[in-house]
């Protein structure tokens, strides 16, 4: 948001205050207040205006603007009601130079998973992607797997909904997958240029109106709808927050929430299958697998839980 139209919206949120004050507070002219108001309005927050001035009534339910208002990170929101895919959307704006940008859509008509599977995107739901510039080796991106996993899964928790992290990138009601994520880079042999990290939610959608080829969730069936403004700002400023602190923070954060550890598991990796027992995550974010021929440190794969080690 334009930044002296936020400090007017921080104004009004305290109000009644008068168009003059405001004017000589933020120094611009009662013209540009009444712009900003006006502008405001039509992106659907509520201002009353009486003898005594402005005041704050109402915030729009989601958006761009009802989701950067409030906001305890640093990011700018692009909203979308309609995209193809908000990963597609970030990386462009990361070809133009953007950072620290979420892209948001209600729907998406060609949403992605890993290995160009498909993304149902029905609308409702929470879909987006974050565009950050981490100052990191390539190697170490997938932390930021595990940030979004664990930001995603402490949004979700705080809805009442036990949700658990199967590595690399689920999050799981029950063995119900509820959301995914897909980390996409671009970097130089010693350092990020940029990374978007694409979470896909299944918040207020049917159940049914996912795809059946796996067991699939959504916060409507788990406790009914709930109010995605306040899960996607819990969500983006526990993944700021993480984002700030060191790696291992992540790791022992990750390890409270996932399921896998302690599984008997079955690992597609690109090199083969690897069965045996999850033991714990190293950074970047391996799976560590004690198989019969010794323990395998595993980067990717499609990891299939057996059932308790
Ligand atoms: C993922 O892939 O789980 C990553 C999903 C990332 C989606 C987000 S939405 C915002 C951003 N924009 C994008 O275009 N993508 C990201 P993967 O682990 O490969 O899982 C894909 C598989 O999950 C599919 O083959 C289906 O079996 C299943 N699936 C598809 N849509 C689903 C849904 N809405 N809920 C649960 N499972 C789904």
């Amino acid at each position: 948001m334009h930044p002296t139209r936020e400090q007017v919206l921080a104004a009004i949120a305290d109000g009644p205050v008068g168009g003059p004050a405001i004017a000589s507070d933020l120094d611009i002219s009662r013209a540009a207040v009444w712009n900003h108001v006006e502008a405001l309005r039509e992106d659907g927050f509520s201002i009353e205006s009486a003898a005594d001035g402005y005041t704050l009534a109402g915030i729009p339910n989601y958006g761009g603007p009802a989701l950067e208002y409030g906001l305890d990170a640093p990011f700018d929101v692009e909203y979308h009601e309609k995209i193809a895919s908000t990963n597609e959307r970030a990386r462009e704006l990361a070809a133009e130079g953007h950072a620290d940008t979420v892209v948001v859509a209600d729907r998406q008509t060609g949403g992605r998973g890993r290995l160009d599977r498909e993304w149902t995107s029905p609308s409702g739901g929470v879909w987006l992607s974050v565009l950050v510039r981490p100052t990191i080796p390539p190697a170490q991106a997938p932390v930021y797997t595990l940030i979004a996993a664990v930001a995603t899964a402490r949004a979700v928790r705080e809805c009442g909904v036990e949700a658990t992290i199967k590595w690399p990138n689920d999050i799981r009601v029950d063995g119900e997958k509820l959301a995914g994520i897909l980390t996409e880079m671009e970097g130089e042999a010693d350092r990020v240029s940029w990374l978007v990290v694409g979470i896909g939610l299944n918040a207020n959608v049917d159940a049914d109106q996912l795809p059946d080829d796996q067991p699939a969730t959504t916060l409507r069936a788990e406790t009914g709808d709930i109010d995605r403004r306040t899960v996607v700002q819990r969500l983006l400023t526990e993944f700021w927050t993480l984002a700030q602190s060191s790696p291992e923070t992540t790791l022992d954060a990750w390890r409270e929430l996932t399921d896998t550890i302690g599984q008997r598991v079955r690992v597609d990796t690109p090199t083969g299958e690897i069965v045996g027992e999850a033991v714990d995550i190293t950074p970047p974010g391996a799976l560590v697998v004690e198989t019969d021929d010794g323990t395998r440190e595993i980067t990717a794969g499609d990891c299939e839980h057996l059932r308790p080690a």
